[in-house]
């Protein structure tokens, strides 16, 4: 409620300019053909699942670097996302992450992030990591180790999971696994994955009613050498051996680089088999930066891919958007809201695309006049239109000025003090 007034507040500053970019903003569209309110409600209606992992610095493999006021439990990273969607409007979903995220209390969990307008999308299991107590180690691999009893006891996990999720009211469970090698025949690569599909058949007759499993696929890292769910082919395979409610999760930093991923979202989409979005960016390989920080062209055109399928109305197409991001040198609030904005400037843009000449160009075999139209959408500044969308909502127009001037890092700092370290830390 503070928060909010204070937001209020802080748009009136900026207000007088915004009604009149937005309304020179809508005569150059008018002049294209394009109203301009249609976009607005698209960019008010857009929504994107924060992850519960993303509020706290991250780190590398060779350091953390702790910021002030961090979350140092479930209860106060909700906070942190509710404060994120203060600001933004667009993402009142979070992803947790278990057991990282696991409440002593689920009711008081699921009731804690209701009261703030918040709901929990995706559960995420870790099998990556050896926790404490814990009877079998995961050092050569979980869901596809050799030893049937260490499979059994990540495939425990991930039933954990999904009873706590439907406890939380979460809609999907997300299965990403470290396994694979590093060394050349360190693992049989087809009994791993058989394995694999042995594991997540009984994770997936685990589903309770209206869940939805997402698996995701990973290139490299931590294994080295090979890895057993390596990329959206075999991902789509395992889907397809799984059944229905099994789909394939793209993350963008899970690719070899240079690797078209618009077209395997659109492929995937194809097949009726896309799960949706780990939005981040990256410049080599995982790298966790914030969405459209590096390969903005790239973020636009694989929202050209989802919004033609959403204009086409491709049967079953449904997916989930959530960031996956990891912050090391910025105030990760920060970076989750410039993620944010910055999905939905694309997706606004992608509805910038003249389908029509697009779709005559590629008709015509008019590679320029179809490179046009696209780098006409994406060359306009929709900011007027995402400001405008955000003071709607109640949201602020300039989200990283507001969250600064609020003060909130600074009150946090005094609320939380430090400790020496916490689950969510090298990933
Ligand atoms: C992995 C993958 C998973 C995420 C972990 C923390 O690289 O992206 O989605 O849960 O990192
Ligand atoms: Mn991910
Ligand atoms: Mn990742």
């Amino acid at each position: 409620m503070v928060i909010r007034e204070f937001v209020n507040d802080h748009n009136r500053k900026a207000l007088d300019w915004l009604h009149h970019d937005y309304e020179h903003l809508g005569k150059q569209l008018r002049r294209r053909g394009v109203e301009v309110e249609p976009l607005t409600e698209r960019a008010m209606a857009f929504r994107v699942a924060v992850p519960s992992w993303g509020v706290g610095t991250g780190g590398t493999r060779f350091a953390r670097f702790a910021g002030p006021g961090e979350p140092r439990d479930v209860f106060e990273k909700v906070e942190d996302c509710e404060l994120v969607n203060q600001m933004v409007r667009v993402t009142p979903g979070i992803s947790l992450h278990i057991p990282w995220d696991e409440p002593e209390d689920a009711a008081e969990l699921l009731a804690f992030a209701k009261a703030r307008g918040l709901f929990f999308d995706s559960m995420n299991s870790n099998t990556f990591q050896d926790q404490e107590g814990q009877a079998r180690s995961y050092k050569f691999g979980s869901l596809t180790h050799t030893d049937p009893a260490v499979r059994s006891q990540a495939v425990e996990h991930n039933l954990h999971c999904l009873a706590l999720g439907q406890r939380l009211g979460a809609r999907s469970h997300t299965v990403w696994i470290g396994d694979g090698g590093n060394f050349p025949g360190q693992v049989h690569f087809r009994r791993a994955l058989e394995r694999y599909l042995e594991s997540l058949r009984a994770i997936y007759a685990g589903l309770p009613d209206g869940f939805r499993m997402f698996i995701e696929h990973k290139l490299y890292e931590p294994a080295f050498y090979s890895t057993v769910l390596n990329d959206w082919g075999t991902s789509y395979y395992c889907t397809r051996e799984l059944g229905p409610k099994a789909f394939s999760l793209v993350d963008l930093g899970h690719h070899a680089p240079n690797v078209n991923i618009e077209m395997i979202v659109a492929r995937l989409v194809q097949l009726g088999k896309l799960a949706g979005f780990h939005f981040n960016d990256s410049k080599y390989g995982d790298d966790d930066l914030d969405a459209g920080s590096i390969k903005p062209f790239q973020l636009f055109l694989v929202f050209n891919e989802l919004v033609d399928a959403e204009l086409e109305g491709v049967p079953g197409f449904d997916p989930a958007y959530m960031l996956d991001q990891s912050h090391n040198v910025t105030d990760p609030l920060e970076s989750l809201m410039t993620s944010a904005v910055e999905l939905v400037r694309a997706y606004v843009q992608a509805h910038l695309v003249d389908r029509a000449i697009l779709r005559g160009a590629q008709e015509e075999n008019d590679p320029i006049l179809a490179l046009q139209a696209l780098k006409l959408a994406f060359t306009t500044d929709v900011g007027p239109i995402l400001a405008m969308a955000r003071h709607r909502t109640g949201g602020a127009i300039d989200p990283v000025a507001a969250y600064r001037a609020s003060g909130y890092r600074r009150t946090k700092a005094e609320e939380r003090p430090a400790v020496a370290s916490r689950g969510a830390g090298i990933v």
